[in-house]
């Protein structure tokens, strides 16, 4: 599976734009070289983000939101948390843009032009929960390397694209496949066009799902470049890391897909229990399919001061990875005792869903509100930290608030 060869100025064409100014002399410059000022670009202004997102990396761009910020029932581009493991790309071309499906397990490799794409297959649109494999990462001990996510590297945006089911029809498809990998045209951090960023995939029973989509609008819009524009895999309830981001390829393979961060450690965690800080072989880590249950208490925002006698009405959502969740409930004292939330049904499966409730206070004084979901299987958050694992994923604890009664 090798990859495309070429090389070009990662930097020329919308880089003007994107800088504000013509490169004088653009000619002379190295090729794959980045221009200094990309880091010193104000990246709320570069990629429509809202002042309130917090940047955990420039080289590469990782940003993630705050819990009040996700407010929104549908996330809008200026609060979605940004994860690259690359540069991004630049100078692309929705109207040249092509996705080849190729791989052992196709007989024939097809390539099908964006317009294409759009016009041959029905156009579906669903909301998707995206999380992160590593959010909430910082709060493993002994802590994991990586960044640091606090509860903000999730999302809820409305897909709209193509189901990769049709398209992996229309091509055919062996009955030996297993799983589809995706390539995306971001840059790996050396500069080296041979070596990938990221190239990560799912089994086929995900691939073949309804909400799997090959997708090219977000929120009604074409995708910021940020997030795969303009065209990327969305596959909701698994990691994050398995929707691949400005897509021009995908396997079939017959085998697991081997691409870059498909080996141990990456994206894996200990197939079994192991105590914090132990040493876990390759061998006994397995592939982190569907996340775990998790909610987010997005109002208020933590910290909020209230009068005494005044009721509070919280509200957030709650996800469960491939299920749905069956309910949420809320203490506010340490997880004695629990109270149930509202909860709405999803939109549509891979959805969030939202929960709210109204609470008293018996008196002043200093509170923290938990929330706890759970999901279809009778599976519930742990209230603190669930297993360690040596790349810091899966952290699903209760979400914590605080609040002060005056
Ligand atoms: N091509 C490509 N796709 C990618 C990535 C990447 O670095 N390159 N990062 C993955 C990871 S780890 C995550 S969590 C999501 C983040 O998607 P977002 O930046 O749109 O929120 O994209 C995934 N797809
Ligand atoms: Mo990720």
């Amino acid at each position: 599976m090798k990859r495309r060869k070429f090389v070009r100025h990662i930097f020329l064409g919308s880089a003007a734009s994107f800088i504000g100014a013509d490169i004088v002399f653009s000619s002379s410059m190295p090729e794959n070289y980045r221009p200094v000022i990309e880091q010193d670009l104000d990246p709320y202004k570069l990629f429509n983000k809202d002042k309130g997102m917090v940047v955990l990396n420039n080289k590469p761009w990782n940003i993630e939101a705050r819990a009040h910020l996700l407010d929104d029932r549908i996330t809008p581009n200026k609060y979605m948390f940004i994860r690259n493991n690359g540069i991004i790309p630049r100078d692309l071309d929705a109207n040249t843009w092509t996705l080849t499906i190729d791989g052992e397990s196709v007989n024939t490799p097809k390539t099908y032009s964006l317009k294409e794409l759009k016009t041959t297959f029905k156009n579906y649109t669903y909301q998707l929960t995206l999380e992160c494999g590593g959010n909430g990462r910082n709060e493993f001990n002994p802590p994991a390397k990586g960044n640091q996510w606090t509860v903000g590297a999730v999302s809820c945006a409305e897909w709209t694209g193509v189901r990769l089911k049709d398209v992996l029809n229309d091509v055919g498809i062996k009955n030996d496949a297993v799983y589809i990998g995706y390539h995306g045209v971001d840059t790996h951090l050396s500069g080296d066009p041979n070596k990938e960023p990221i190239s990560r995939g799912v089994p086929m029973h995900k691939a073949l799902l309804e909400e799997t989509l090959i997708a090219f609008k977000m929120n009604g819009e074409d995708i910021p470049l940020a997030h795969g524009y303009p065209l990327r895999l969305v596959a909701g309830g698994w990691p994050a890391s398995a929707s691949g981001k400005w897509i021009n390829r995908i396997s079939v393979r017959d085998q697991v897909h081997d691409g870059t961060k498909m080996k141990a450690p990456a994206y894996r965690v200990p197939c079994n229990p192991v105590a914090p800080g132990e040493k876990v072989k390759a061998e006994d880590m397995c592939i982190i399919e569907s996340m775990p249950v998790k909610s987010l208490i997005t109002y208020p925002k933590s910290g909020a001061m209230i009068d005494e006698n005044q009721t509070l009405k919280i509200r957030g959502h709650a996800w469960a990875g491939e299920l749905d969740v069956k309910n949420v409930q809320y203490s506010i004292d340490f997880g004695a005792t629990w109270t149930d939330c509202l909860l709405e049904e999803p939109v549509n499966r891979l959805a969030w869903q939202h929960f709210n409730a109204n609470i008293k206070f018996p008196k002043k004084g200093y509170y923290e509100i938990w929330s706890r979901a759970m999901d279809r299987n009778g599976i519930s958050q742990p209230m603190l930290i669930p297993g360690w694992n040596p790349k810091g994923y899966l952290n699903n604890a209760c979400h914590r608030i605080a609040v002060k009664v005056k």
